[in-house]
């Protein structure tokens, strides 16, 4: 069945970073409101704000110590009323994170646990005694150091996977699981078009927190390697979403690592437990053994058949929300372009795959002007918790300082956080006071302003991509079309079809007909058909033309020529209408 969200393009928006305007170097709910005509003219359906609820921000606001306020640092409950008048008024859908696996210590209920462990708020949390002066478990949290936070003056510790400031809500207790629900209900009826869900998967537990083989010197094994042993979490899920979302017809995106494949008709299918997951497949490729100074780089290839594989799998399925980056992760012109493709052709031609994939397209702040790795001089200049632990594990695994931030500074998440640039001005136009982290020095070249002015700038590209995509013409094909990987055999080309087949009709392929795999079919009956190929070579390439072309929908190089073969310039791309 066709769904509301389908042919949407959403953005998201890192609200400490994206536009500061009251001058104290923090982005805020007036800053948003006030790029509001900017996202429109981008051709934004949705967009999805990362948490601004009350919070000490330990980690950056996915520590929430109070799920019904805003945070006085990004303003007030009626500017964020404001905000959805004036998306609404945009026909721009609000969508809001939802960090329901832990909340802050400074919670009022966590708080209630700790001043009486028997009372029933220590049962919204997971306390348990200690093994023999050990902690509970052998678990080692996601930011580094042990699972387990021990009460002082107790032999009592309480479970956090992240932070020891995150600790864990016990989702098999109901009462809790209401407030939950309650507190959700609450927000939707405001007029929230969804929720982004985050670290969702691990909101199911073994009660019994067995220990596990050790995977590090320290003892402990990764809390990564525990939920993928953790069966059970499709319960909790169904649970959340009849008491939930499935009332409101909200849309919802799960930030979903390590779940079973196999169950991926339950996570995204018709009747599944979120409209959507993020496609994470290419960005797992640069997971280090223990930790990010073993991470590998990425290989053209594997990325390329990683999303290849995805897109076969999920349009048997449903939709998966495609990025290049967010919050958590690099700047993909960093990360998935070879060095001599880091410059606005290469841009183009990534942004270009990854809107023109099946599936959801999200942007991250930043992406459609280019916003690139910020260079990072000492690691002092980081602010961002996960970035220290993985500093200060390189370091102990015997890297010098030196190599340990080079190391860091490929993954930082603080990569993505630096202020969005507006313009050349000081701190990028982003605050008139002092940023709270870092602007990229790189904006007196990369701002919105000046590609603004410039008619072939990647702002402007964005801008047609999104509008092709959406257009009437094609909006049904890059939808609902189905994806079949092209030119596998070329070195360097990353290529697709995207089409619509003659007996089908637009419901029948969303609703995931698609039961064979389709490896490299030559789309023989279309009645739309649509090639998107790159060159992620330095040098150009020539391909035979498996199809007569109809149109050129876009190129992103004058030297890009479709004619009797398809001639692309290094890091060329384009996107042909066939016959
Ligand atoms: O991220 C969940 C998650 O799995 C991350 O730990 C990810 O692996 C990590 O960022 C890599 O460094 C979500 C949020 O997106 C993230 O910002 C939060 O820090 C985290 O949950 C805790 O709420
Ligand atoms: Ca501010």
């Amino acid at each position: 069945m066709n769904k509301w969200w389908h042919d949407k393009a959403a953005y998201q928006i890192y609200p400490k970073s994206f536009y500061d305007a009251n001058g104290d170097g923090i982005g805020d709910l007036q800053g948003i409101i006030s790029k509001l005509d900017y996202l429109e003219e981008l051709g934004i359906d949705i967009i999805w704000i990362s948490p601004i609820y009350k919070s000490p921000f330990v980690d950056q606001g996915y520590d929430i110590s109070d799920y019904y306020e805003i945070a006085p640092e990004f303003g007030t409950m009626e500017d964020f009323e404001e905000l959805l008048a004036q998306a609404k008024k945009r026909g721009i859908y609000i969508v809001m994170d939802l960090v329901i696996n832990h909340c802050s210590d400074q919670h009022e209920w966590f708080q209630k646990a700790l001043a009486d462990p028997e009372g029933e708020y220590a049962d919204y949390f997971y306390f348990r005694a200690g093994k023999n002066g050990n902690p509970p478990s052998n678990y080692r949290s996601y930011f580094g150091g042990s699972c387990w936070e021990p009460v002082p003056g107790t032999d009592q510790y309480y479970f956090h996977a992240f932070a020891k400031e995150q600790p864990d809500l016990n989702w098999e207790n109901p009462k809790m699981r209401q407030e939950i629900y309650d507190m959700i209900n609450w927000w939707l009826e405001k007029g929230l078009a969804g929720f982004r869900i985050d670290a969702i998967i691990n909101i199911k537990k073994d009660i019994n927190f067995p220990d596990l083989e050790p995977d590090g010197p320290d003892g402990l094994v990764s809390y990564f390697r525990v939920v993928e042993q953790t069966r059970g979490v499709g319960q909790l899920l169904k649970d959340l979403k009849n008491n939930t979302f499935a009332k409101y017809d909200a849309f919802t995106v799960g930030e979903v690592f390590n779940m079973h494949e196999e169950e991926l008709p339950e996570f995204i299918g018709e009747d599944g437990h979120f409209s959507t997951i993020f496609d994470f497949s290419a960005h797992c490729l640069s997971e280090g053994e223990h930790g990010w100074y073993d991470a590998p780089d990425i290989d053209f290839k594997e990325w390329r058949e990683a999303i290849v594989n995805s897109q076969l799998e999920v349009q048997k399925v449903g939709f998966k929300a495609n990025i290049i980056e967010n919050h958590d992760e690099p700047r993909g012109v960093s990360r998935f372009l070879p060095e001599y493709a880091r410059n606005e052709a290469g841009t183009k031609m990534l942004g270009t795959i990854s809107l023109l994939l099946r599936g959801i397209p999200f942007l991250y702040q930043g992406q459609e002007i280019g916003m690139q790795n910020c260079v990072w001089d000492s690691s002092e200049e980081w602010d961002d918790i996960s970035t220290k632990d993985q500093y200060q594990v390189a370091k102990a695994a015997g890297l010098s300082e030196k190599e340990a931030l080079d190391k860091c500074a490929r993954l930082s998440r603080d990569n993505a956080r630096t202020p969005m640039q507006w313009s050349g001005e000081r701190c990028a136009g982003f605050t008139q006071g002092t940023p709270w982290l870092k602007v990229n020095p790189n904006y007196s070249k990369i701002n919105v302003e000046k590609q603004q002015q410039e008619e072939d700038s990647v702002l402007h590209y964005y801008k047609k991509l999104i509008a092709l995509r959406k257009s009437e013409e094609f909006k049904e094909v890059f939808t609902y079309g189905r994806f079949a990987p092209a030119y596998e055999e070329q070195e360097n080309i990353m290529a697709f079809y995207r089409y619509l087949d003659k007996e089908e009709t637009a419901s029948e392929e969303s609703v995931g007909v698609f039961h064979k795999r389709q490896e490299n079919q030559e789309p023989a009956s279309s009645r739309k058909r649509v090639l998107v190929a790159a060159n992620f070579g330095k040098d150009a390439a020539e391909l035979p033309l498996k199809c007569k072309v109809k149109k050129v929908l876009l190129s992103n190089l004058p030297e890009n020529q479709a004619g009797e073969t398809l001639v692309l310039a290094g890091c060329g791309t384009m996107v042909l209408e066939c016959e």
